[in-house]
């Protein structure tokens, strides 16, 4: 079922529930290609949340800023393609909130620890910001924030589980949101951990 969470932000929940299994082993495939990273940001901290990237292009950080760049930073190589699975949901649940041709050239695995959490702060780093951004949860649950245009706006709490996909769009594309610290737990599929899958269209 899905419902709207904001002006163009939809939450389709459990829509990737089916697909976890398989989801979750193409995220371990990936993995062992190019290893999750906790990435240094400009500031010089250790981000709590490890990453990588699969497709054309993927996020990074690293002294000299933010990033999408053909190459990994912390192995040198480029990334390993989209899986088909991926991508197939992505753009099927970008239809069904309404975006009709996304085609994401970027997909951000993020991997959240207990204790593992992502501040308040902006998508921004993507050249069309028309192109709405997919994401997809799995493992553990979080709770999710999302406020408005400006840092110091209030803010909402959703829970994002397993299986939770969510297309953030139109005016909710450039909305605050983070995730807060991830409680310690252990999931059937995914053990002490929460991933979280970002479908962007990057350049
Ligand atoms: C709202 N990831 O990778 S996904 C990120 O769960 C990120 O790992 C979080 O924020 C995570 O940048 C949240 C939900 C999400 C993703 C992109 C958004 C919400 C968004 C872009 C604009 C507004
Ligand atoms: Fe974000």
């Amino acid at each position: 079922w899905s419902e709207p969470l904001a002006d163009g932000a939809v939450i389709l929940r459990r829509r990737a529930l089916s697909d976890a299994d398989a989801l979750l082993e193409q995220v371990a495939k990936i993995a062992a290609q190019n290893p999750f990273h906790h990435r240094i940001t400009p500031g010089g901290h250790r981000m709590s949340v490890a990453m990588t990237n699969c497709g054309d292009l993927g996020w990074t950080t690293d002294s000299r800023g933010y990033q999408y760049s053909e190459q990994d930073n912390a192995g040198g190589t480029r990334w390993p393609p989209m899986p088909t699975l991926f991508r197939q949901l992505a753009v099927s649940c970008a239809a069904e909130a309404g975006f009709a041709n996304f085609n994401p050239d970027a997909c951000l695995l993020n991997r959240y620890e207990p204790g593992a959490k992502l501040t308040l702060h902006q998508d921004k780093d993507e050249r069309d910001l028309r192109q709405p951004i997919v994401s997809v949860s799995l493992g553990l649950p979080a709770v999710f924030q999302f406020g408005g245009f400006e840092r110091s706006d209030a803010t909402t709490r959703v829970l994002l589980e397993h299986g939770d996909v969510v297309v953030w769009g139109g005016p909710s594309r450039l909305r605050y949101h983070g995730i807060l610290p991830l409680k310690p737990g252990i999931h059937p599929q995914a053990g002490a951990f929460r991933f979280n899958l970002t479908f962007r269209r990057a350049h």
